[in-house]
């Protein structure tokens, strides 16, 4: 269990509880009132969640420096901890994504324990042929599943293959491959060939997926490399998905297009054909920037749901994309930060819910453009933070979860047992 108990939450509640009847009571009035069941949304509010990154809890940094804080985790397990303490608070995140080699124990089982023992499970493996690892024989300095060399490719072949194995051991059912593959130089590198090769690798490695798993591909635009990226956008993800076969989905991470791009047509479209495998949640001003979910456009986050509601409304129950949470945490405790992503994700899901689609769709065949535009953004306006609330307190969590986490003293608590770590060095995690 989490070192925060549900007596020390339901205590922390108590001063709120007063507060949060007024404002749901208000609030399941007003959905009443405009047609709508505020008891199902709730318990379709309950039912929503997104998974945490293993790499999310530490202190992330950028290209110039990582300024570390108290209490940072020392190993997976510690990573765990945190992200316990995440799903204890906010109820919205039971799963975690785990990252390898970073997360790499010797005993699997052990640690799949351990993740149970914070309530935990695993969700989708990533794979990592961004980096030269210690010991490892060939480098990916000039690529890994695209490199020019067949040594290097089998070698990231089988480091894919790998995660796929430990994963069967963690009972996860996804494999998220991003590579950094791709050219810096004009003419450095084949863009025809990469690509080809690219779907070589990604077919060895698919051919050793079990059934009931699916190899969610990422697509991103730079970064590693600044001229070309073997897999730039969602053109080249659904060609090689399609490629690939069923068990292969794209998977969009909100971070990795161009500013101005329509992230929630993508999504419409990668779901109109099967190939919607799931998110990477974060915000962005610029480029991969990873902030926090709806920090900068909660009003996308919105109409990415509301792409997501439409699908499901079309498809049905089958129609189930991963949800993972991809964010890089500069200037703030993480597990603050990811307990309000997690929120504001939970958030635009819900207020996605709110829009009533058969009025919708009879305004856009009308060609009643204001009236749609109208309906769609009901939703957006509507502020559902009792709603949500209401689902976190049922469901055993925290009504205030950043403040009841500050009271808790959690972080000086583990900060004592964790040795600090040392600032100045670079990195992503
Ligand atoms: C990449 C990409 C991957 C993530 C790494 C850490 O930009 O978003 O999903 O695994 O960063
Ligand atoms: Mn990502
Ligand atoms: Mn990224």
């Amino acid at each position: 269990m989490s070192a925060i108990t549900a007596d020390f939450i339901a205590d922390q509640n108590r001063s709120r509880l007063a507060a949060h009847r007024e404002d749901f009571d208000a609030l399941a009035r007003q959905l009443a009132r405009r047609g709508l069941n505020p008891e199902a949304l709730v318990k379709d509010a309950t039912a929503f969640a997104v998974a945490v990154p293993s790499w999310g809890v530490g202190t992330g940094g950028t290209r110039f420096a990582r300024f570390p804080g108290p209490g940072e985790p020392r190993h997976v397990f510690d990573k765990l901890a945190d992200c316990g303490v995440i799903n204890t608070l906010t109820r919205l995140t039971p799963t975690v994504s785990p990252h390898f080699p970073w997360d790499k124990v010797k005993d699997y089982a052990e640690l799949r324990a351990a993740a149970k023992s914070h309530g935990l499970t695993f969700d989708a493996v990533n794979s990592n042929t961004f980096q030269d690892q210690a010991g490892q024989p060939l480098s990916y300095k000039f690529g890994s599943l695209t490199h020019t060399d067949k040594a290097v490719r089998e070698q990231a072949i089988a480091h894919n293959v790998e995660c796929v194995e430990i994963g069967r051991a963690l009972g996860s059912k996804a494999l998220s491959v991003w590579i950094g593959d791709g050219s810096n130089f004009a003419g450095q590198s084949s863009l025809a060939r990469a690509f080809d090769r690219y779907l070589e690798s990604a077919a060895a490695i698919y051919r050793t997926l079990p059934d009931d798993w699916r190899m969610l591909l990422e697509h991103k635009l730079f970064e590693p490399a600044f001229y070309s990226t073997v897999i730039s956008d969602w053109g080249s993800n659904y060609l090689a998905a399609q490629h690939l076969g069923p068990k292969a989905q794209c998977l969009v991470d909100l971070g990795h297009h161009a500013p101005t791009v329509n992230i929630e047509q993508i999504v419409a479209r990668l779901a109109r054909f099967g190939k919607l495998g799931g998110f990477h949640f974060n915000d962005s001003k610029y480029g991969d920037d990873d902030l926090d979910a709806a920090s900068v456009s909660p009003f996308r986050l919105y109409l990415v749901f509301h792409e997501l509601a439409e699908a499901k409304r079309a498809i049905g129950p089958s129609f189930a994309p991963a949800y993972l949470i991809d964010q890089s945490h500069n200037v703030t405790d993480p597990i603050e930060s990811l307990m309000q992503s997690a929120i504001e994700i939970a958030r635009a899901h819900a207020q996605a819910q709110l829009v009533d689609a058969a009025a919708l769709a009879a305004a856009q065949e009308a060609n009643d453009a204001l009236t749609a535009h109208r309906l769609l953004k009901a939703g957006f306006l509507t502020d559902v933070s009792p709603l949500i609330a209401e689902a976190r307190l049922r469901a055993g969590g925290a009504l205030d979860p950043i403040a009841t986490y500050r009271a808790s003293g959690y972080r000086a608590a583990v900060a004592r047992e964790r040795p600090a770590v040392a600032a100045g060095s670079a990195g992503i995690v």
